[in-house]
This record gives C-alpha cells, structure tokens and sequence, in this order.
C-alpha cells in the first residue's frame, strides 16, 4: 500500500480485470494483524532454589546455591520473555496461555 496501514486486523482481497475490462470474482481473504504496540514493561514475579537444604523463593538480591534457579512471572500469551543475565540474553520461554512463563 501507498499509505501506511493502520494498526489491526486488515482483511485483503484481489480481483483480477483483463484487457477487455472483465472483472473476476474476489479472492478468498487473506487476514493480517498490523500490531506495532510494545507489550507492557514485564516483571519477574519469583526465583525458586530448589537445591540443596534452603529452598524456596529467592528475593531479589539474596544469595542461592542453586546455579540453575527458575524463574516465573506473568506475561501476555503468546508472547517470548527473554531472559537476559548481566546484560547478556541468556534463553527465551513462550508466555503460555494462561499468561503464565517460566525459565
Ligand atoms: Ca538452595
């Protein structure tokens, strides 16, 4: 398009005209979703240890000797929550549909 869309649903169809100025029927539609809006900030609701004699939620800036603890919080469903340690991405999990995720 000439003209930027706008954001939401877009149902597109075509017709097909030749030279003789016939025109056929429609196309089926083809459906695209223009979504340009960022999710909204997300939070990491907790950090489970479950390693060794202390288990349990890990608050924020306590210690832990679980070198692989879990992290949970909620999110949009559908949407990747990428987990990034010391400023390094380190994986990504899927916000599944309850909007849940976990890591
Ligand atoms: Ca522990």
């Amino acid at each position: 398009p000439d003209t930027p869309l706008d954001e939401g649903e877009h149902e597109f169809t075509v017709v097909e005209r030749d030279p003789a100025g016939n025109e056929s029927r429609p196309s089926e539609p083809h459906v695209v979703i223009v979504d340009t809006t960022a999710p909204d900030q997300p939070v990491i609701g907790e950090v489970i240890d479950d390693v060794g004699l202390v288990q349990g939620p890990v608050d924020n800036g306590e210690s832990t000797d679980d070198t692989t603890p879990t992290l949970v919080g909620k999110g949009e469903p559908g949407d990747t929550i990428v987990v990034i340690d010391n400023g390094t991405p380190v994986g990504e999990t899927q916000v599944d549909e309850d909007g849940n995720w976990s890591f």
